[in-house]
């Protein structure tokens, strides 16, 4: 029995308890038959979760580039490794094959090379959904730099604060980018950003829109002149088991963005595993995941776990509703996607439009779906099932963090029968536990309470940039020896598991994670601000919507109040991004608050859900009457 692939549900069952008997002997066969190394490890796994201090495969060395490119070389040279589908559909879909994208990432390896770019230094890169943002980050991986990734539709302050907080000497960006009928200045945002950052010595610059940009000199270089000159091979850096491999932000629920830094071996490992049995890919598949390679799921599941197979992963440029609301069914059709990976909040947007955008296209080539990002409603999951897998493809339904590296809870297909809403059973190797407020854990079934996992898994972060007590205070802390996610969830009759959302101050947003802190702080910059609380409300589309509850000062009083609320979210979209504006702004007089100060969130976000008939104990507040007046002028 291979543990590599598991096939149907009585062989997950075996593969798993051996895997949770013993955990070292699992990982370890599957490191040793499916990846090569420059040198095997001496431990498989060394941990303290108290520490917390967790090694995988310690002792190893190896470049996960090798893996993702050079072994294929030879027995697939000529197969598409990325097949890259532009904004615009009138322009040719590129297919880069194994051999070529081997040679562009040696090419950009040399170019960073040349720049000064040495093993461990911090590379930011702010770039769009084309080729050269793979082409970069396998770069860095081949010379040992440590990879920054930040998505591109932040602002030039969110951007500042994640080059800062890393130390980054080198950005890597474009003109622009096309996203539908727009044209984004990145290279504009970069400069502002860059005002702000003095670590920064380079910025290499990809030609994509042709738009008009300034280019500092001595700092700013095209990119393509110094491509055209590198030479085409470059001898990957050995690396450690444990060298970071990237550094990728998430949002907490209290002060700046967390730099979850991420391994080189376990990492590697685990997507790669993960990646070939919750798609059940097979050799001649071709894989699609809409996400952006500036969030986790792009990272592990469009480039590392997918390359790492030897697979062809698309990479899409544009928006799910250009040129019109069926472009992503027309691109499945057009290059026959098998796997289709993309989040319930594109799901629904499109289960909106008219049927005909998906029933136009030919969709047979399709053999297992994918959700991420957010919990997915019954609906959304019956309309992706019916009208795109046509009842015939299984739906994975994949939980997992930026934390986690790799998909923890999901179904594998064929195997696990699919229940909707349930991201069901955690695969091989993950432990999770239910825990009760009190630290205990719930067993049995039927029962909810905290997520939280038992064992290290190999792609497990290891600590957060620059904050190893932050690590340990956010996700260790809660509860003895266990990893706590954030997230709450149940556990059914046969066991599976349904995640029910943040337990945090966390709020998702159309699959993106905003935490309440970093928004209220971009609010209360507002002259007019004297207080705000953020809260989430249900939303058809964006899963969640941003409603808030904003104190002005005396000055705003007097304010026009439609003039004040465009202001407000105009602020948002300078510190955070478009994504963070708010749905709703009520002004109110005062927020409750209980008397240790802490706003009592619950209390808004029943009111913001119109779900007023019972609030729950008040009596703890310090100001129960502001309860009313805040009801009274609900939108
Ligand atoms: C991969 C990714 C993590 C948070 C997570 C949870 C939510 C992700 C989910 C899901 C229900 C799923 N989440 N997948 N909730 N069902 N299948 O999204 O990472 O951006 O760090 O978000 O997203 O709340 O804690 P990240």
């Amino acid at each position: 029995m291979s543990n590599y692939h598991i096939k149907h549900l009585e062989e997950y069952f075996q593969v798993y308890r051996k895997s949770v008997r013993n955990p070292e002997a699992f990982w370890e066969e599957i490191a040793e038959e499916h990846f090569v190394w420059r040198k095997r490890w001496n431990k498989v796994l060394k941990w303290d979760f108290s520490k917390p201090e967790i090694k995988w495969f310690n002792g190893a060395q190896l470049n996960i580039t090798e893996n993702c490119l050079d072994r294929h070389l030879h027995i697939r040279g000529d197969k598409t490794a990325i097949l890259f589908e532009p904004n615009d559909p009138k322009e040719e879909a590129q297919h880069i094959t194994y051999r070529q994208l081997h040679q562009r990432v040696c090419k950009m390896a040399n170019v960073l090379k040349d720049e000064g770019v040495k093993k461990g230094d911090r590379v930011c890169i702010y770039l769009p959904m084309i080729p050269e943002l793979a082409v970069s980050v396998l770069a860095c991986a081949r010379i040992g730099a440590i990879h920054s990734v930040v998505f591109a539709g932040f602002s030039s302050t969110a951007l500042a604060t994640r080059i800062n907080d890393c130390d980054a000497s080198m950005v890597i960006t474009s003109d622009g980018s096309f996203r539908g009928n727009k044209t984004i200045d990145l290279k504009g945002i970069v400069d502002e950003a860059l005002n702000h950052c003095q670590g920064i010595k380079t910025v290499l610059v990809v030609k994509r829109t042709g738009g008009k940009v300034d280019m500092k000199k001595g700092r700013d270089h095209w990119l393509q002149p110094l491509l055209d000159k590198a030479y085409a091979d470059y001898t990957a850096e050995i690396m450690e088991a444990e060298d970071p491999l990237f550094i990728l932000y998430t949002s907490g629920s209290t002060g700046k963005p967390k730099g979850m830094m991420h391994t080189t071996a376990g990492y590697m490992v685990y997507t790669a595993y993960t990646f070939k049995n919750v798609f059940q890919y097979r050799e001649d598949d071709v894989y699609w995941c809409t996400a952006d390679i500036g969030w986790i799921t792009g990272h592990s599941y469009i480039v590392y776990g997918p390359l790492a197979n030897g697979a062809t992963t698309v990479m899409f440029e544009g928006v799910p509703s250009y040129p019109d609301f069926g472009r992503f069914w027309e691109v499945v059709e057009k290059h026959k996607v098998t796997q289709f990976y993309t989040a319930p909040t594109a799901i629904r947007a499109l289960a909106k439009e008219n049927l005909d955008f998906v029933t136009k296209h030919d969709l047979s080539s399709l053999k297992v779906l994918g959700t991420v990002g957010e919990p997915i409603n019954e609906e959304a999951w019956h309309w992706y099932n019916d009208h795109v897998g046509e009842k015939k493809c299984p739906i994975v339904d994949t939980w997992w963090q930026t934390e986690t590296g790799g998909i923890l809870i999901s179904p594998i297909p064929f195997s696990t029968p699919t229940k909707p809403t349930y991201a069901t059973l955690p695969l091989p190797g993950v432990q999770p536990a239910l825990m009760d407020e009190n630290g205990n854990e719930i067993t049995g079934n039927q029962v909810d309470g905290r997520l939280c996992i038992k064992f290290p898994w190999p792609a497990i972060a290891r600590t957060i940039w620059g904050d190893h007590k932050r690590y340990k205070d956010t996700y260790f802390s809660a509860f003895k020896n266990m990893y706590f996610t954030g997230d709450g969830a149940l556990r059914d009759e046969v066991g599976y598991y349904r995640i029910t959302g943040r337990v945090d101050d966390v709020i998702i947003v159309s699959g993106h994670n905003l935490g309440t802190a970093p928004i209220e702080d971009a609010i209360n910059e507002h002259p007019a601000v004297a207080e705000s609380a953020i809260v989430g409300f249900p939303h058809d589309i964006k899963g969640n919507a941003l409603y808030g509850y904003i104190i002005l000062k005396e000055t705003g009083e007097s304010r026009d109040r439609e003039n004040l609320k465009k202001e407000i979210n105009q602020v948002i979209t300078e510190h955070i991004g478009p994504i963070a504006k708010l749905d709703k702004i009520q002004f109110v007089p005062g927020l409750p608050k209980t008397r240790s100060g802490k706003i009592m969130r619950r209390i808004l976000r029943k009111i913001a859900s119109k779900d007023t008939s019972n609030l729950g104990d008040t009596s703890t507040l310090l100001n129960p009457e502001v309860v009313q007046e805040i009801m009274d002028g609900a939108l």
